[in-house]
């Protein structure tokens, strides 16, 4: 039962020779993940009721849509080793700060800051960074608000703060990096400098795009 537990979780996965001993702790493993699947729960619900309580007070829904991901098992011993950090579980828990990713995509660019505030404010969420990337944007164009946040999530026996990186950006924000972290992925792609130029034209078309948004929304007064 636990060989199989834990092959579904390392399944279609070439598990590379040095980081045997990681994947052989099937069950401490799959114990890791709930506890990161606990928080991203406790995470989304947070949003989640954000969300409708803004829908009852004020008649409309800053959040679009709430997205969820854990990191694979594979791109987790990747980015530990792409980082010399040891490939253990304990290692994961304090050096990894995505293992558990929730994404809010909102339709204004307000929108982010003010539910990134109210979720913040909540005294049991202890913020332990924040990356600006809409008054900061990356030189290829991204624009997204990033935060990593530490939860608590109650178990049977203990209460155990969790990482979860969260994201927040606009619906054009997500459809732009969508599109960019396809690009990367294909690396041998003729005319690349050609194509990273468009897209941060795009980048820059979409921010601008994303203001006169926002402002139309004021003048007609749903924001
Ligand atoms: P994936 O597949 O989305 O998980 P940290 O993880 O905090 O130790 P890092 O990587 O510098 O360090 O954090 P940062 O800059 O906050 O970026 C984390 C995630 O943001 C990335 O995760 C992407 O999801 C997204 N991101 C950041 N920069 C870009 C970008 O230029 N383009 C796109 N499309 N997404 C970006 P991963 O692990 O790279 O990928």
């Amino acid at each position: 039962m636990e060989k199989e537990l834990h092959k579904s979780f390392v399944k279609n996965i070439e598990i590379p020779e040095d980081t045997e001993h990681f994947f052989s702790k099937g069950r401490d493993f799959i114990e890791m993940m709930m506890r990161y699947q606990g928080a991203i729960r406790e995470v989304s619900t947070k949003f989640e009721i954000l969300n409708m309580e803004m829908s009852v007070r004020n008649n409309r829904n800053p959040i679009e849509t709430i997205k969820t991901r854990i990191k694979t098992p594979k791109s987790i011993v990747n980015k530990l080793k792409r980082r010399n950090f040891e490939i253990s579980l304990e290692s994961v828990m304090q050096n990894l700060n995505d293992v558990a990713g929730v994404r809010i995509i909102c339709s204004f660019v307000d929108d982010i800051y003010y539910i990134a505030d109210l979720f913040t404010k909540q005294d049991d969420v202890r913020v332990v960074e924040i990356k600006d990337y809409i008054k900061n944007p990356k030189p290829n164009g991204y624009r997204s608000y990033h935060m990593i946040v530490e939860i608590p999530v109650f178990f049977s026996n203990e209460k155990q703060f969790i990482r979860v990186e969260v994201q927040i950006r606009t619906i054009a924000m997500d459809f732009w990096a969508s599109l960019e972290h396809q690009v990367k992925y294909k690396k041998d792609i003729e005319k690349s400098e050609e194509i990273e130029r468009q897209l941060k034209e795009c980048a820059d078309v979409i921010s601008a795009t994303d203001v006169k948004m926002m402002d139309i929304a004021k003048k007609i007064d749903i924001l």
